[in-house]
């Protein structure tokens, strides 16, 4: 499923799939400029083809308009009424960031698929420049999703890419009312700039070994930071890769690759321990623009897959496979599938 944030709307573009003859059709919302009235009146619906379900437009209300653009900002999806229905949450964040990432949100605006709008906490912002430091997820496992944010505290003076001027909120995803606030000590040294400062992602992670995930890795600059359900800080990393196109993925990925029901983070130079401990550093190649842990070559067992230099290695570092720089020079996105049918008997 594609999903695009465009201005005022919100857009999901599915694909008609094929599925043993029956074709499956996932839901479907659209911006009006992508559908034109001449396919409205007459659809001519082919294989692959994205078709129009319905349109939410994101409540005016939830609206900010800036240099002649109204728009609501980026985009996270879960059900946060607790009623199975998923909904939908806009944010927007200060440009006090490195090309105007996300990672200092400052508005909060969220709403059902109805358009009804739940609740809208904050003011102003600008559209992120990349995704930012927001996630959805029951984080405490009571049945009603939370909001994990970072959040800008406008009443802080911090110097341009510091994080001085943010801290981290837990919201009740049905109210947006604070449940948990904390300004972890270590902000106060974390900066950064350029390509490696504006990705942010939230990573809901399993650190602790709990019948569910409870936990969350961020990665901020050349920090890897992994914080429990109740805020606090349970471990840090730090490398000193810090030249464009020689550092660690942009964004690291989880997953448990020791077979020990915690989750470990794959960072294409490194592998850290569920506990922040190194299991391996090394800088394999240029561009390790992505990451993933899954499985590979054994069922039993999950590999780290690496972008840069195309690398699937194990939990020790030891390489499966290298596909070279001269077929992989540059691996941006990755995605791990099973794709060969023929390997079947292997798997
Ligand atoms: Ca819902
Ligand atoms: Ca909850
Ligand atoms: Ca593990
Ligand atoms: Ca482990």
């Amino acid at each position: 499923m594609h999903v695009y944030w465009i201005f005022n709307c919100l857009a999901i573009l599915a694909l008609l799939l094929e599925n043993e003859g029956k074709v499956v059709l996932s839901e479907i919302k659209t911006h009006k400029s992508l559908l034109t009235k001449e396919v409205c009146a007459q659809p001519v619906i082919k294989k692959g083809d994205p078709l129009l379900f319905s349109k939410i437009d994101v409540p005016s209300e939830l609206l900010t308009t800036n240099d002649s653009l109204t728009f609501g900002g980026d985009i996270r999806m879960g059900d946060l009424t607790g009623d199975g229905q998923v909904d939908f949450l806009v944010y927007r964040s200060e440009d006090n960031a490195h090309d105007g990432g996300g990672i200092k949100p400052c508005f909060w605006g969220a709403f059902t698929q109805d358009g009804e709008i739940l609740w809208q906490r904050g003011t102003g912002g600008e559209q992120p420049s990349r995704p930012g430091p927001v996630a959805i997820f029951d984080i405490d496992q009571d049945e009603v999703s939370e909001i994990i944010t970072f959040a800008h505290q406008s009443g802080v003076d911090a110097p341009h890419g510091s994080l001085q001027d943010v801290e981290i909120l837990i919201m009740d995803g049905q109210t947006g009312e604070v449940e948990r606030q904390v300004k972890p000590e270590i902000f106060q040294d974390i900066q950064g700039k350029g390509a490696n400062w504006v990705h942010q992602r939230i990573l809901i992670a399993n650190l602790r070994g709990q019948d569910t995930p409870r936990d969350f890795v961020i990665k901020l600059g050349t920090y890897v930071l992994a914080f429990d359900d109740q805020l606090n800080l349970l471990w840090s990393y730090q490398h000193d890769w810090r030249e464009y196109s020689r550092v660690p993925a942009y964004i690291p990925s989880v997953g448990d690759i020791d077979n020990d029901s915690k989750d470990e983070v794959n960072g294409g130079y490194y592998l850290l321990d569920d506990d922040g401990g190194i299991l391996w550093e090394e800088m394999l190649g240029r561009h390790m623009d992505a990451v993933a842990i899954d499985y590979w070559d054994d069922l039993t067992k999950k590999r780290a897959f690496a972008s840069g230099f195309g690398h699937v290695l194990d939990e020790k570092g030891n390489i499966i496979l290298k596909l070279g720089e001269e077929v992989v020079p540059h691996g941006q996105e990755l995605r791990v599938g099973h794709f060969d049918s023929t390997n079947d008997d292997s798997l």
